[in-house]
């Protein structure tokens, strides 16, 4: 298998400050697992919205696929990227504030009708989530994700 940190990224994980990091984390592993090249940015809605628009508007067309975006709080940095973007967003919402991960949830799942942002559990599960979808939908196009995936599942059946 070819090291999902070399290849072209086909998966962006973002997240809204550095200090999601570790809440993230399970995102990369199981990117990582499932032998999916992905890429790595911090970037805010709010504190740097320009560079956050210049992201999304651009990463189709660098190979992205999927993008993940994990963020807490007011968290509307998933939003706002799907703004930009015809890319699917996974959000990960995170117990980052006083509301643990409540606000983030609720600000992400309750995009208007119009600008989809599909929304995974609150944490490190709900990151880990985020990677196994995107590789559900990578699994529709690329066969080596799909069968990834499924010997994964295996696994987990196994106990
Ligand atoms: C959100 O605010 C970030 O996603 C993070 O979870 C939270 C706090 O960020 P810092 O102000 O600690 O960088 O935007």
């Amino acid at each position: 298998m070819m090291d999902p940190k070399s290849a072209i990224p086909q998966v962006a994980v973002v997240m809204g400050s550095k200090s999601d990091e570790p809440l993230m984390q399970p995102a990369l592993d199981t990117l990582q697992e499932l032998g999916i090249p992905y890429e790595v940015r911090v970037l805010s809605a709010h504190r740097t919205p320009e560079r956050t628009r210049e992201y999304a508007l651009k990463a189709q067309d660098r190979g992205i696929e999927v993008i993940i975006a994990g963020a807490g709080a007011a968290a509307h940095l998933p939003g706002v990227i799907a703004s930009w973007t015809m890319l699917p967003v996974i959000g990960v919402p995170l117990p980052t504030s006083d509301l643990k991960g409540m606000d983030s949830l609720l600000a992400m799942v309750q995009m208007p009708g119009g600008v989809p942002v599909a929304v995974v559990a609150i944490g490190s599960a709900g990151a880990k989530n985020a990677a196994l979808l995107a590789g559900q939908m990578l699994g529709m196009k690329h066969a080596e994700i799909r069968e990834a995936y499924a010997t994964y599942r295996k696994k987990l059946a196994q106990g």
